[in-house]
């Protein structure tokens, strides 16, 4: 039988639809997991797998969703062995059809939990929960890996790698989108398309979350910026919960007639929740005869974090900072030292902010363990800032370590014409991706003349392409040599930018300012030589954006090229300095409302300890700094300007300062039986406001028992009861959880309790309290305190001094 790839291509081949709900109508009990019955009820899943080649898909998925170690544990079973059963059930099935055109698709789903540094699953550990139903499949007789639903690039990353180390199978990839268009971690179809194509997947594309119509949007993106065949597996419409149920509404027909308007763009379709044998067989008819997409290859290079994307067109250029590199700093060579990751982040910041779209992370000096410290602060740059990065080092192994571990597409700085260094680098370009800079150097040295540097591109190319790594990935770089150390030096390098475009069609990058060493007022020559370099076809500058006069050379080079509509960039850029020279270097001032939106967990702590050491008042600090800040990033969060991540790092830079802050409040007196109970309400986990009214209390000498967060009403009654608690707070922070505070009032009523209950966080107003029957409404910790004071009278009842 011909391979899947190719026969994807001969014609239309169609995945199957729903598997759940399908086990579901032939009796699956609720809440089993159902991947299980592929080893304890394998007829019916064939009969599912036979419904679906009835009606004519021939690309068909185990039943292997959730067959990951931790989800299988409970129940006694090993990935391997539901995955060799759920590959024997297809194969069977189809079989039983006679169809034998028909491709077995290992299924790989989720793992269900977040990576770190915003979850608490490790990537190495993520790789391996994959590997082993993978390496299952492999041995199972499957034709490719699907890996789908996935909400993360990071775990997708994770996935790909086992699939690429535990197989040698064609990998198929989807994503699943929400309704703004972005992933769960804030991730864009660009930023998937760069991930996906660096890292080779054979397939991919977006299933799950939406229906078709609502697809359109993403998909139509995918489809333009990607080199590769897409797939497509929507829904049956948008989900709707019907008595804790979803329910979906898209019937047959519609599906189709919404999938005929998307099949130009896919090459596989196929359907996901809610749709049934009906609507494939639906879908199948409407579609089999519109033409497959030719697909065209792109030749912009898209390089990600995990939630942005830059394209490095050959037109527009991009700037990537130069900062993060020890080479003349003495300052960061000495934070590099002293593992202060503090001060590498704050440089990575300013970067960002002063306009630059990549930065550059070297960390190469003598006596650092490389590999470790590489990883590491590439790792704590990503968790402060999305812009993507550029890996730069001359060690292997270091390149090796922060590429794999790296959460994106990064641009990887370098190889050179050396054998050595093309046969260690280009490797781990073609297994995890990456924009590759090329250094025009080899083992003679640097040649004198543009045609002799243009020669080792070439050499370097054509290694790359003959391992697969597109053109478009490569970015020449002339190399800078100083002006003063030779007439012809500046010359060479711009006439080496110029043939590598014309006679190589690739990019280019340069770092511009050694071109003005040894000479004084070096700022001239940089800035003279950048624009040089910009109009000869530099598309990735690595310069240091804080340097006004560069910043303003980019600047103006974009609006004088045309590159930047209405000089709207510009403007935006100058409009508020004063119009005569600017100053030479931007300065952001570091207060600790600014560290926690940025989520710098460490200068947190440090503001807050030098605050609260200066004597400032805790709760001003707590009011003007941290809670304004986690406002702000709230407001961003619902705007879609952050995502999760983000968010999660704010969360954990306001938790670090307030836990230094905690300190200076007077201590608590926690003798004694409990006077207020405290809990943030069921299916809720905001606790950083819960946790702050508590240590207030405490230092108001209340006994505070706090039951944590995410607490069912059941616990809060019958732990009021036991300790007869006088007073209960309770949290919510969300509109979805909030009715469980009415509940939990509901209950300590219906049992007779004799407890006053005060609510807050930042859903409830005062009328919504009133309305769930609480005795009062607390906009703020403070508040809170003087009603403890009102009801339980003066200061807490163990103030015995
Ligand atoms: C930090 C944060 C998080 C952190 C929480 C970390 C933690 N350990 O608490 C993380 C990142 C984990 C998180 C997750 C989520 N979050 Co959130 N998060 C926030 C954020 C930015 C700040 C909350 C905060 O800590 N504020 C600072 C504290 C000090 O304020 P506070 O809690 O209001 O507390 C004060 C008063 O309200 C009062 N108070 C509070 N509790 C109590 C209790 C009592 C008894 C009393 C008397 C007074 C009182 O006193 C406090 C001190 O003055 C808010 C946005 C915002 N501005 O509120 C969103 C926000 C609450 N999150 C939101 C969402 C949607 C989520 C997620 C669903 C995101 C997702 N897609 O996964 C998840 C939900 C997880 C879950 N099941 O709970 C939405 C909720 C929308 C809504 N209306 O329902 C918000 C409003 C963001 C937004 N604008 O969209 N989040």
């Amino acid at each position: 039988m011909q391979p899947v790839l190719e026969a994807i291509r001969t014609r239309r081949y169609y995945f199957d639809g729903g598997m759940g709900s399908m086990l579901q109508a032939a009796g699956i009990p609720e809440g089993l997991l159902p991947d299980l019955w592929s080893i304890r009820n394998p007829e019916a899943v064939q009969g599912v797998h036979r419904q679906y080649l009835r009606a004519g898909c021939r690309l068909i998925t185990t039943n292997t969703f959730g067959s990951t170690a931790p989800k299988l544990k409970p129940y006694g079973v090993k990935p391997a062995q539901v995955m060799s059963a759920a590959v024997e059930n297809v194969r069977a099935a189809m079989k039983a059809e006679g169809v034998t055109d028909g491709y077995v698709c290992a299924d790989i789903g989720p793992t269900g939990r977040l990576l770190k540094p915003y979850g608490d699953l490790d990537f190495e550990d993520a790789v391996a929960l994959f590997a082993e139903p993978i390496a299952a499949a492999q041995g199972a007789g499957a034709d490719c890996i699907l890996i789908e639903t996935m909400s993360d690039l990071y775990e997708m990353k994770a996935a790909v790698v086992a699939a690429k180390e535990n197989s040698d199978l064609p990998i198929f990839a989807s994503l699943i989108f929400d309704g703004s268009g972005k992933l769960l971690t804030g991730g864009s179809p660009r930023g998937a398309v760069a991930l996906l194509e660096g890292l080779g997947v054979d397939v991919f594309g977006v299933n799950c979350g939406q229906g078709p119509k609502e697809m359109t949007p993403v998909f139509q993106a995918l489809w333009e910026d990607s080199s590769t065949p897409l797939l497509l597996q929507p829904n049956a419409g948008l989900p709707r919960s019907e008595g804790g149920k979803a329910v979906y509404d898209v019937d047959p027909a519609d599906y189709a007639s919404q999938m005929i308007l998307l099949a130009p763009m896919a090459t596989v379709l196929g359907g996901c929740c809610g749709t049934t044998p009906a609507h494939l067989k639906a879908l199948i008819d409407a579609t089999k005869d519109i033409p497959l997409p030719v697909v065209t290859e792109k030749d912009t290079l898209l390089i990600s974090s995990y939630c942005q994307a830059v394209a490095i067109d050959g037109r527009d250029p991009v700037i990537i900072g130069e900062r993060i590199n020890p080479t003349g700093k003495k300052k960061l060579q000495a934070a590099l030292r002293a593992g202060d990751t503090g001060y590498v982040l704050g440089e990575a910041l300013k970067q960002e902010e002063a306009g630059a779209h990549i930065l550059d992370v070297n960390v190469g000096l003598p006596d650092l363990d490389e590999p470790a410290v590489l990883t590491k602060m590439m790792e704590a740059v990503q968790e402060v800032t999305g812009l993507p990065l550029q890996l730069d080092t001359s060690d292997p192994a270091a390149m090796e370590r922060a590429l794999r571990r790296y959460n994106g597409k990064p641009l990887i700085n370098s190889v050179n014409g050396k054998k050595e260094s093309l046969e260690a680098i280009l490797p781990l370009v073609k297994k995890y991706g990456g924009g590759l800079v090329c250094l025009t150097l080899d083992d003679d040295g640097i040649p004198a003349a543009a045609e002799g540097r243009l020669r080792i591109a070439r050499t370097i190319a054509e290694a790359a392409e003959s391992m697969g790594i597109r053109r478009r990935e490569l970015l020449v770089d002339g190399l800078t040599m100083p002006v003063s150390a030779g007439p012809d030096n500046a010359n060479v390098t711009l006439e080496t930018i110029r043939l590598a475009k014309r006679e190589l069609g690739v990019k280019t990058a340069l770092g511009v300012s050694n071109v003005s060493f040894g000479l004084p007022k070096r700022d001239n020559l940089n800035q003279s030589f950048f624009t040089q370099a910009l109009q000869n076809g530099l598309d990735g500058a690595i310069i240091n954006p804080m340097s006004a006069p560069m910043m303003g050379a980019y600047r103006s080079f974009r609006a004088l090229r045309g590159l930047d509509e209405k000089c709207q960039a510009y403007m935006d850029a100058f409009r508020d300095e004063p119009q005569s020279a600017p100053a030479p270097v931007i300065k952001t001032e570091e207060t600790l409302r600014r560290a926690v939106v940025k989520g710098l967990r460490e200068n947190a702590a440090s503001l807050a300890r030098t605050m609260a050491g200066e004597g400032t008042d805790i709760l001003e600090i707590i009011n003007g700094e941290l809670v304004p800040a986690l406002d702000e990033v709230g407001r961003d969060f619902e705007k879609g300007k952050l995502f999760l991540p983000q968010l999660l790092m704010s969360a954990e830079a306001a938790k670090d300062a307030f836990d230094i802050l905690k300190d200076y409040l007077p201590a608590g007196d926690t003798q004694g039986s409990p006077q207020i109970l405290l809990a943030t309400v069921k299916g809720d986990i905001h606790d950083i406001g819960k946790n702050i009214v508590k240590v207030l209390l405490e230092s108001y000498r209340f006994r505070v028992l706090d039951l944590g967060k995410d607490v069912a009403p059941e616990t809060i009654a019958d732990t009021v009861a036991e300790h007869q608690i006088p007073l209960v707070g309770l949290s919510a922070l969300m509109t979805t959880t909030a009715p469980y505070m009415e509940e939990t009032i509901r209950l300590l009523r219906q049992r007779d309790l004799p407890c006053k209950v005060v609510v807050g966080g930042a859903v409830i107003t005062g009328d919504y309290a009133a309305r769930i029957g609480a005795d009062r409404y607390a906009p703020d910790a403070m508040e809170t305190v003087r009603y403890a004071q009102e009801t339980l009278g003066g200061e807490g009842s163990g103030d015995d001094s």
